[in-house]
C-alpha cells in the first residue's frame, strides 16, 4: 500500500521544507514542521526575515525633507506638525522624530470631521498626544489642537496659538502628505489676510527640490509649507486612482460590528485581511469607508481562498497588484492585556476589540504599515 504525504513549501521563498540539514534551503526545525497545523509555514530563514520583521514599515524620508526639518531645528523655529486624524499612527519617521526632539511643537489633529461624532475633543487630543509619546516625542494634550481645515472653524484659534508660541520665530509646517497642511495654511490666510505686508511666494526651498509656500510673518520671519512626508507606507499610495476615489473618506467614519471565531478571517475588501489565529470569539467594531467590503472567510486554506477571491474580483475593492501570497506582508500580533485595543492599517482604517490574549495574523500589501494602539474611539 502506498503512503502519500504532502510536501510543504515555505510560504515566503517557496523552498521545499526539510528538517535534516540547517545549511540547506528550506530548513525548519523538526518540531515546527510536525506541529504546524496552519496553512502558512516559513522556513527558519524567512521566519526571521518576515515574521519577526515585526517593526511595521516606516515612511520613506527624502534627503530634501530631512534638510527642510533640520533647517527648522537650526533656526529654532516653531514646528506645526499636522496629522490626519483618520489615519496617522504609522506616519512617523524615527529619523525625523530624532531631529525634532526638544523643539517647540504645536500638533494640529486635522480632519476631525472624519472621526465619529462620539469622539470628544479632549479624548482625541489625549489620543494624539499619546501617539506622539509612543513614537518618542514628549507632548501632552495641551500641545494639541484639533481642526477641520476644509472649514475655517478653528483657523483663528490655531493661528492665535501659533502667534503666541512662535515668539518672533519662523514657523515650519510639517507632517505627512495629504494630512491637510496646505488646506490649513489657506484657511489661515482667509481668516486673517494681514499676516504680513510681504508677498506670499512659492519657490524651491534652498538647496532642495521642495516647492515651498512662504508666507512672511514679519520683515525677517516666515511660515513655510512644504509637500509632506512620503505616505509610501499607506494603502492610499498603493491604490490606482479609481480605487483611491472609491475608498477615500470624506465624511465621518461609522462603526460596523463583525465577530470572528478562532481560525476565521475578516477581509478588508480585496486589500488584506485579519485572522483570529488563537483566542475566544471576538467582536470587532470596524472603522472603514463604506465601500470597503467586510467579508468573512471560514474553513481551511483561508489564504488561498482570499487570493482566489481577489483574482476573481469577488471582493470590493480588489487590488490588481495582488497575484499571490508573495505580494502580501504577513504580521502576527498577540495582545496580552485585557483592555480595548485598536489594530489599524495605515490609510485604510482600523478595528477595535476587547483584548483577551488573542493572536491575530494580518496580511496586507507589501510595504503597507500596520499599528496597534489604545482605542481612538472610546467605548462609552
Ligand atoms: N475631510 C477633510 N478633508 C480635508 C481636511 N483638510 C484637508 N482635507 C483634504 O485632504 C486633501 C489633502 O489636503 P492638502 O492640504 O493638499 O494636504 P497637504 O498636507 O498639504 O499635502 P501635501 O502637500 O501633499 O503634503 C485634500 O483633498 C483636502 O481637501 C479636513 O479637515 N477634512
Ligand atoms: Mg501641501
Amino acid at each position: 500500500m502506498a503512503k502519500i504525504s504532502q510536501i510543504r513549501r515555505c510560504y515566503s521563498c517557496g523552498a521545499v521544507l526539510q528538517s535534516e540539514d540547517p545549511t540547506k534551503e528550506g530548513y525548519v526545525k523538526k518540531e515546527t514542521l510536525e506541529n504546524a497545523s496552519q496553512n502558512f509555514l516559513f522556513c527558519d530563514h524567512c521566519f526571521e526575515l518576515e515574521r519577526y520583521r515585526n517593526k511595521s514599515n516606516e515612511p520613506e524620508v527624502s534627503e530634501d525633507y530631512l534638510k527642510f526639518v533640520m533647517d527648522a531645528k537650526r533656526k529654532n523655529a516653531l514646528l506645526v506638525y499636522v496629522v490626519n486624524l483618520f489615519s496617522f499612527e504609522a506616519s512617523f519617521s524615527l529619523q525625523i522624530n530624532a531631529i525634532i526632539q526638544g523643539m517647540d511643537i504645536l500638533v494640529v489633529g486635522n480632519k476631525f470631521d472624519l472621526l465619529p461624532p462620539t469622539c470628544t475633543e479632549e479624548d482625541t487630543k489625549e489620543y494624539v498626544a499619546h501617539r506622539f509619546r509612543a513614537s518618542g516625542i514628549k507632548l501632552t494634550k495641551d500641545d494639541v489642537v484639533l481642526a477641520t481645515a476644509t472649514t475655517d472653524e478653528n483657523a483663528k484659534h490655531i493661528l492665535s496659538r501659533i502667534y503666541e508660541l512662535r515668539n518672533g520665530r519662523d514657523v515650519y509646517v510639517v507632517g505627512a502628505s495629504m494630512s491637510g497642511k496646505t488646506t490649513l495654511v489657506q484657511s489661515f490666510l482667509r481668516v486673517y489676510s494681514n499676516m504680513s505686508k510681504g508677498t506670499i511666494s512659492t519657490h524651491l526651498y534652498p538647496k532642495t527640490k521642495l516647492s515651498v509656500m512662504e508666507i512672511p510673518l514679519s520683515r525677517t520671519t516666515s511660515l513655510y509649507d512644504a509637500p509632506g512626508l512620503s505616505i509610501n507606507n499607506s494603502i492610499l499610495y498603493n491604490l490606482d486612482k479609481a480605487t483611491l476615489k472609491q475608498i477615500y473618506l470624506t465624511k465621518a467614519v461609522e462603526a460596523k460590528k463583525v465577530s470572528l471565531e478562532e481560525g476565521q478571517v475578516l477581509c478588508f475588501g480585496g486589500i488584506g485581511y485579519i485572522q483570529l489565529l488563537k483566542g475566544k470569539k471576538t467582536e470587532f467594531k470596524c472603522y472603514f469607508h463604506d465601500h470597503v467590503e467586510l467579508k468573512k472567510i471560514t474553513g481551511q486554506h483561508v489564504d488561498e481562498k482570499f487570493i482566489q477571491s481577489v483574482l476573481r474580483k469577488r471582493l470590493v475593492p480588489s487590488l490588481p497588484r495582488i497575484h499571490s501570497g508573495h505580494d502580501l506582508d504577513v504580521f502576527e500580533i498577540t495582545i496580552t492585556e485585557s483592555n480595548y485595543r485598536d489594530i489599524g492599517v495605515q490609510g485604510l482604517g482600523w478595528i477595535n476589540f476587547k483584548a483577551a490574549n488573542q493572536t491575530f495574523r494580518i496580511c496586507i500589501p507589501k510595504g503597507v504599515a500596520i499599528y496597534s494602539s489604545r482605542p481612538k474611539v472610546l467605548t462609552k
